[in-house]
């Protein structure tokens, strides 16, 4: 989008003070330019909408605040104890982890660790938030998401990555803004060393600009697509069934 037709959809407020007719025209530009989030309908639709458009247009480029080393948490605060199904992989699970890729992608299949760590390798001092919270500032070690991608061949209709973990229940999504975005990593190393198991290793991904839930652990697989309402309740993610937002941006 043109910055000029941007200032156009900024000064029509994305049809806020407009009645229901206007609310449709302005849904319709802005599913169009990629301002419409998944979880839009219902009780909070309208506000997640205005959330995630609003961040769209001023700062999808933006990046997340990076610390120095002196500013690190003495100790990651891992948000709990790994579930029970985790903590129970045999050895062999965790030595010979894999990522499998497909939907749309030229060369579907899977990565392995080794794989992984052959890309070039990337890290940041970030923060982590849980909603609920807490948070600390640690070095996360990975390979960019982009660059799997890229390897894997993703088709230039694709607009969403869906993540899941091998821990049931936990899945998510990200839109290509943030999927792409230089900061989100497929984690393996955190503050010097592998990433621990209560930590998300083997892997995990890390998305700076979002909050804690978005950075699920344990990743196995990732789907690309351009139709988010397929994949579980056609919200994006496994959170807004549980009253969170798909998009958790900060
Ligand atoms: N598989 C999985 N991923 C997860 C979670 C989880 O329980 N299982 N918790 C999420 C939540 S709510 C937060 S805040 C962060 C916590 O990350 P930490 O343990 O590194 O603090 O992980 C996220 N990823
Ligand atoms: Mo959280």
């Amino acid at each position: 989008m043109s910055d000029l037709s941007r200032r156009k959809l900024i000064a029509t407020g994305l049809g806020i003070t407009a009645g229901a007719t206007g609310l449709a025209v302005a849904a319709k530009i802005g599913q169009r330019a990629g301002l419409i989030p998944p979880d839009c309908g219902g009780v909070y639709g309208l506000g997640e909408t205005l959330t995630y458009g609003a961040q769209r247009l001023l700062t999808s480029h933006s990046m997340a605040r990076e610390f120095r080393r002196d500013q690190m948490s003495k100790v990651p605060f891992a948000n709990g104890e790994p579930a029970k199904e985790i903590k129970a992989l045999p050895a062999a699970v965790l030595a010979d982890w894999k990522l499998a890729i497909d939907g749309m992608v030229a060369h579907p299949g899977s990565f392995s660790m080794a794989d992984l760590k052959s890309y070039p390798q990337r890290s940041h001092i970030t923060h982590l938030a849980c909603e609920e919270g807490w948070s600390y500032i640690a070095e996360w070690i990975g390979v960019p998401l982009s660059h799997v991608l890229r390897v894997a061949g993703i088709l230039p209709q694709a607009k969403f990555v869906v993540y899941y973990s091998l821990e049931k229940g936990w899945w998510d999504s990200l839109d290509m803004a943030d999927a792409l975005h230089p900061q989100t990593f497929l984690a393996y190393g955190i503050n010097g060393g592998d990433l621990p198991l209560n930590l998300g290793g083997p892997l995990r991904m890390r998305v700076p600009r979002q909050l804690g839930y978005k950075n699920v652990k344990y990743i196995t697989r990732l789907v690309v697509t351009d139709d988010i309402k397929k994949f579980g309740k056609g919200l994006g993610s496994a959170s807004p069934e549980g009253g969170y937002a798909w998009y958790a941006g900060i």
